[in-house]
């Protein structure tokens, strides 16, 4: 019996696809198909792909073609197959040609004709979705570049009260407008980066106008406000999503599923620092009325593995602030303490002042450290008692998880297509669940009210 071998992601299997399986088969008696993980299509640069892997294999085994169907889920894994299943031949198209030519050593490599005019990239860019940056901030610059890289995305509008941070290659392409309502009338998306007072208001108007919204947090300034978004979204079977791109880093999200396996025993203290000079002056804001507080510059972004981690309600929250005298809703250095029944925590977040940019996650059994900035990692460390059983993880991040928060965005958008509903498209993505974000929008609100705030002399 003459056993073949080939891989692939198969997203959205198309004719392409099938002519390689069909052709693989031909070779031999006995077709192996190996089809990627997500992860894996994540690490070799694959980040477009949208359909999870049980959806692409199904496909795959749908065609009848394939005798065995394996994951590929590491770099090498060939090798190891090739040997383990005993494979005489394998296959893969002529883009590939000479990329696994190393596998002569262990079988016979055979390059198959790619079937010219149709590729899974065609195919998710035949729905191009036509999106508004809203915000005027040099971050724009990083998303507008970010979302180059996503398939079905165009970048076609930005809506700034003030251009001067925004690069010259946008300014020239798109349209440039401080008219909010000019830009939601050319685009099919929206994302919001504006200064977060004006994040509730502008989430409504882009809602009330039939588009799909992603916010950056805090999506609004209150439990209630956040409510009353979602439920607007659902109505108009819209996806609105909170919009921090820790959520969408690999290394962040295996953190989370190692603590809530009890590698580190029960949690009970989580410490999330982060600070940054530089969001309180230029080039980040060019004034006061643009400059972001502490606490809506990082509450959010710190807060986060703390609602993850111990859930969404503490049973107290105090804020101590270093505030600016002439306002004191404008802090430039704060600790949000809060209690949770079992478990203690702090967000320390400043744009006045500068610490150690670190997560510690601490439980019984050892604890979590993820170095800084602990918001765009690719690693963290568990650390035990005996030093010998620390275990270090490493997870590539690709553009500071921006990329892949769009990709999440835009499947989000297939899932509701497919009739889903909001709260389940956003699980299955991986999103921030919506009971955090309000949790979140609760915190920024109360905070904002004076409630539960200590302002220090400053
Ligand atoms: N293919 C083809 N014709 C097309 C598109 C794809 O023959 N129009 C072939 C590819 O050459 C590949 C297989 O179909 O052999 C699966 O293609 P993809 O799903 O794009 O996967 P790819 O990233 O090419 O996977 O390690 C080998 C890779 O995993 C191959």
């Amino acid at each position: 019996m003459i056993k073949v071998i080939t891989y692939g992601t198969y997203d959205h299997l198309h004719q392409g696809h099938i002519r390689l399986l069909e052709r693989a088969r031909s070779l031999g008696d006995y077709l192996i198909v190996g089809v990627t993980s997500d992860d894996f299509d994540k690490q070799r640069g694959k980040i477009n792909v949208r359909q999870p892997l049980e959806e692409r294999i199904a496909a795959v085994r749908a065609t009848g073609l394939a005798d065995k169907i394996i994951i590929e889920e590491y770099e090498g894994q060939k090798i190891d197959d090739v040997k383990r299943y005993g494979v005489d031949i394998f296959t893969v198209g002529s883009d590939w040609v000479g990329r696994f030519d190393y596998l002569e050593e262990y079988c016979k490599v055979v390059y198959l004709e790619r079937t010219r005019g149709i590729s899974s990239t065609e195919i998710r860019s035949t729905v191009k979705f036509r999106c508004g940056l809203v915000g005027y901030t040099d971050y724009i610059n990083r998303v507008f570049t970010e979302c180059g890289l996503v398939d079905g995305l165009e970048v076609v509008a930005i809506c700034a009260n003030d251009t001067s941070l925004l690069e010259e290659d946008l300014l020239d392409s798109l349209l440039i407008t401080d008219d909010f309502d000019e830009m939601l009338g050319t685009v099919d998306v929206v994302y919001i980066h504006s200064h977060p007072d004006c994040h509730y208001d502008q989430v409504k108007r882009a809602l009330k106008a039939g588009k799909h919204v992603m916010c950056e947090a805090p999506v609004a300034k209150s439990a209630s406000e956040c409510d009353e978004l979602f439920a607007l979204a659902d109505e108009r079977c819209l996806v609105l999503m909170d919009s921090l791109r820790t959520a969408y880093s690999t290394a962040f999200a295996r953190m989370l599923l190692l603590v809530a396996g009890g590698c580190i025993g029960d949690v009970v203290s989580i410490d999330a620092t982060c600070t940054n000079l530089k969001t309180n002056r230029p080039p980040y804001s060019l004034s006061r009325e643009t400059a972001w507080s502490s606490m809506a510059a990082w509450a959010p972004t710190a807060l986060l593995p703390i609602f993850q981690i111990l859930g969404p309600k503490p049973k107290s929250v105090a804020i101590s602030s270093l505030c600016d005298p002439k306002d004191d809703a404008f802090d430039y250095f704060s600790r949000i303490s809060l209690e949770f029944p079992r478990a203690v925590a702090s967000a320390t977040v400043g744009t006045g002042a500068k610490s150690e940019g670190s997560l510690v996650v601490s439980g019984t059994k050892g604890y979590v450290y993820i170095p800084a900035p602990w918001w765009k990692t690719d690693y963290f460390e568990i650390r035990c008692e005996e030093p010998s059983n620390n275990r270090r993880f490493f997870y590539q991040l690709d553009g500071e998880g921006i990329r892949f928060e769009w990709v999440a965005f835009l499947r989000m958008i297939d899932s509701l297509g497919r009739g889903s509903d909001g709260e389940s498209a956003l699980r299955r993505e991986g999103g921030i669940g919506r009971e955090i974000t309000r949790a979140i929008c609760e915190v920024i609100g109360s905070f904002e009210r004076g409630a539960n705030v200590r302002y220090l002399e400053a």
